[in-house]
């Protein structure tokens, strides 16, 4: 455990503080709700098929917004429960299985637990069965004050697997309406999960060549979900929420949907080996701020594990004591490089595949100026630290050692 202490001492002695910035601390006290949108991808972020754009809204939220066009999912097996930790305890999914079924009972650092000592009272929204990805029992743990589950919500637009997201938002905004401020809420949306099948009366898009096919679908269901967006906003000025709030969107993970083809025709261009990796990993984030200021887009290699610790930076919170993994955006000081489960990278100026078998030099540098294969020796030194990142996470989930090391603490004191 000696290499993991070294590693968090030097992660936390640089962490943000107050003083050092204008943006930390300047949207203290502030609501924070976080969507988490299902199988989200940035790659329809702005675009449009047949003259219609697909994600209207969100073009137009993205303008009065922090966009981070770089931003990755760093998901495994555990899927939208890895995206769900990553995200909220800043670590890494393991290579296996996910974090929510195989160690519940473990000590986490979690954007509810932390900001429970700032007066806050967290929930989670997500309308769906919630023994699904063993939440019911996660969610306790990781300090949320309540679930609202399927069972509090009146299934009043059913929709895929569940209810509709439309439906799911503004019952949510509902229950958030009556809360004591500020609050964290967390939602996970649902109507675009795979096979992407929604019916006719709520597809919208001209499809055209790619009517009918799972990928044309799956466009299909962004666009509802970006109208969901859309309305939800509405509800939230209504409610008297809109300025008060720090309003976050991300993707949760890809859309498993690999071929180039549909792609191609859908971007009406051909696509490298490299954009499709990349569209792959990369999901949307936008951070609204209560104010709408800062808005632009950030290119800087991000992920979600780097979520808790920027929002932390705006709330004012500091993150030294905590063991929490991913950069905090908005310290400049935090080397950025965006590690993935399998081990690719990114610093921005490279991305690096790992191959197979995970041997260093059978994988493939890319240098993400010239989009070319580059000298692979440019990556040895993010792959190292790559993979000492993904095995610290891995002993800290696996070994319970937040827990160890915050019992330390508290022993020394
Ligand atoms: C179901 C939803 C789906 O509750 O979170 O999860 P996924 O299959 O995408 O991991």
């Amino acid at each position: 455990t000696d290499e993991i202490k070294q590693w968090f001492d030097a992660k936390q002695s640089g962490r943000a503080k107050a003083g050092d910035d204008k943006l930390f601390g300047a949207y203290k006290d502030s609501n924070v709700i976080v969507i988490q949108g299902e199988a989200f991808m940035n790659f329809v972020v702005g675009k449009s098929y047949n003259g219609q754009e697909i994600t209207p809204n969100m073009n137009r939220l993205m303008k009065e917004s922090m966009y981070f066009s770089q931003y990755y999912h760093q998901t495994g097996q555990g899927r939208t429960s890895d995206a769900d930790i990553g995200s909220n305890a800043s670590l890494h999914p393991l290579p296996t299985g996910s974090v929510f079924t195989r160690y519940a009972d473990h000590q986490y650092d979690t954007m509810p637990t932390i900001l429970s000592k700032q007066g806050y009272d967290s929930y989670v929204f997500h309308a769906y069965e919630p023994s699904f990805w063993n939440r019911s029992v996660m969610y306790q743990n990781m300090g949320y004050k309540q679930f609202f589950s399927k069972n509090d919500f009146t299934i009043d637009e059913p929709l895929g697997w569940s209810l509709g997201d439309k439906s799911f938002f503004r019952q949510s905004v509902e229950k958030m309406s009556g809360l004591k401020q500020p609050f964290y809420s967390f939602m996970i949306t649902l109507s675009s999960h795979h096979p992407y099948t929604l019916p006719p009366s709520v597809q919208e898009l001209d499809m055209g060549d790619l009517s009918g096919t799972t990928f044309g679908d799956y466009i299909q269901a962004l666009h509802y979900v970006d109208a969901a967006l859309g309305e939800m906003e509405s509800e939230l000025k209504e409610k008297g929420l809109w300025d008060k709030t720090i309003l976050v969107f991300y993707g949760d993970h890809d859309n498993s949907l690999k071929e180039k083809e549909p792609m191609e025709q859908f971007l009406g261009k051909p696509v490298s080996d490299l954009d499709m990796e990349q569209f792959m990993n990369q999901v949307p984030m936008l951070i609204h701020l209560p104010d709408g200021a800062h808005a632009g887009t950030y290119d800087i290699p991000a992920g979600q594990l780097d979520m808790t610790p920027s929002l932390l930076h705006l709330l004012g919170v500091n993150a030294s004591p905590y063991y929490l993994m991913g950069n905090d955006m908005f310290n400049n000081k935090e080397k950025k490089l965006v590690v993935l489960r399998t081990g690719a990278f990114s610093d921005g100026t490279i991305f690096y595949i790992p191959s197979a078998d995970g041997v260093f030099e059978h994988g493939t540098a890319y240098d993400l100026k010239t989009r070319q294969t580059t000298d692979i020796e440019r990556a040895r030194a993010g792959f190292e630290e790559a993979q000492k990142r993904l095995n610290i996470s891995d002993e800290l989930i696996m070994g319970d050692l937040i827990r160890q090391f915050h019992d330390e603490q508290a022993q020394t004191k």
